[in-house]
């Protein structure tokens, strides 16, 4: 077992090797990370609007997303537990399906099917969540293993919350890729909170990271705001899994600055002073100060970098306000080849309370009986 890993404390001074990256990589790892922050900023605007309907915010863990996603190939796989929309991007999920599906709109992938910020992109690799804590870690690791049955060189990165290392999911998934020598990294984001239940009330183990032992794997704990030193034991972990030397659990320690969700009131159940203490550990903040003393940015970077993102971000938002709804048909297509009589029928009895509430639009049609 291991400390924390740290390459910048937490005024951003290097304490650790850099990895190896060109000055244009540092800085995109800046700009992803405000891109979260600032998709964060708006999202939330736009549910307390009354815009879209549900918001789970990444803020505090930028480093902790960012980092883990940085060293993975485009061919490799990403699955996710509640927070990683943000790092997807990065990885090729396009801003306009992002915004779509916050507003479950035509243009929405998942077809209006999922609730609102639960994302997934085919073109990246990137399945569906799922809000069932803890069912990806299974899912992931039948996909490592086929993978590798398979002989493709690809690795799963598989994403979940200190909450869901009490799943049946992590202990069964964990065991399974430990048995087979699955090509997968587990990444446990510990941002301190499972919706009120508290990181140290979950486990009595001293560090999440010493369950890997159980599973014959290499655990790691790692300072989640600190965006090089995730990467850097993300890619030990990822090079070992495409090497063929199996799973590793890679924890991130960091921390949920705002509710479980649009829908949570964290001053219920944690203090004020807890929150302020994580603050002074901003991964955004320390990391500025790092590129800023390397010479890569100057102190108005990121202020620009956000403006230049926001506007980015309400233009898309702009565009996917306009997009129209499915048609409400599309509630009972695409699981058999013809609508069956029954669903029909129940299709044609709601459309007509649509049509008496004004909630059916052109297009909706009837099916014929
Ligand atoms: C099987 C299951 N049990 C309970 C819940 C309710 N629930 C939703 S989120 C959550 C906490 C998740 O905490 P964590 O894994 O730490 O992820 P975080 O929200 O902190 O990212 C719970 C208990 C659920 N969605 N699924
Ligand atoms: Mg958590």
């Amino acid at each position: 077992m291991t400390g924390l890993q740290q390459i910048l404390n937490k005024e951003g001074v290097l304490v650790g090797e850099a990895p190896d990256l060109s000055d244009e990589q540092f800085v995109e790892l800046l700009r992803n990370m405000i891109m979260i922050r600032s998709l964060d900023g708006r999202m939330l605007k736009l549910q307390r609007a009354g815009r879209v309907g549900f918001v789970g915010t990444a803020t505090g863990l930028e480093a902790s997303l960012v980092g883990a996603a940085a060293p993975l190939l485009p061919k490799d796989w990403m699955w996710s537990g509640l927070r990683e929309g943000g790092a997807a991007i990065t990885r090729g999920l396009p801003l306009f399906e992002y915004v779509a599906q916050m507003y479950c709109n035509s243009n929405d992938s998942a077809k209006g099917r999922q609730m609102c910020n639960h994302f997934q992109h085919k073109g990246s690799n990137y399945p569906s969540w799922s809000s069932v804590i803890g069912t990806q870690i299974t899912h992931g690791v039948g996909a490592a293993y086929a993978s590798a049955r398979r002989g493709e060189d690809v690795v799963h990165s598989i994403h979940f919350g200190d909450g869901a290392t009490s799943s049946n999911g992590f202990h069964s998934g964990l065991n399974l890729a430990g048995v087979w020598k699955a090509p997968c990294v587990f990444v446990c984001i510990d941002n301190g909170w499972a919706i009120s239940v508290s990181s140290a009330e979950q486990t009595a183990a001293e560090s999440y990271a010493d369950k890997a032992q159980a599973y014959g794997m290499p655990g790691v704990t790692v300072d989640g705001n600190d965006v090089l030193a995730v990467y850097a034991e993300m890619q030990t972990a990822v090079e070992r899994a495409r090497a063929g030397g199996g799973p590793s659990l890679v924890v991130l320690k960091t921390y949920r600055m705002l509710g479980h969700s649009s829908s949570d009131d964290p001053s219920k159940y944690r203090d004020d002073a807890e929150v302020q203490s994580w603050a002074e550990r901003d991964p955004l903040k320390r990391y500025e100060a790092f590129l800023i003393e390397r010479g890569l940015i100057d102190s108005s970077e990121c202020a620009a970098q956000e403006k230049a993102i926001v506007a980015e971000i309400d233009e898309v938002i702009h565009e996917q306000e306009a997009a129209p709804p499915f048609p409400l048909r599309s509630l009972v297509e695409d699981v058999y080849s013809e609508v069956p009589r029954h669903l029909r029928v129940q299709f044609n009895q709601f459309l007509e309370v649509a049509e008496r509430r004004g909630d059916a639009t052109r297009g909706d049609g009837a099916f014929p009986l």
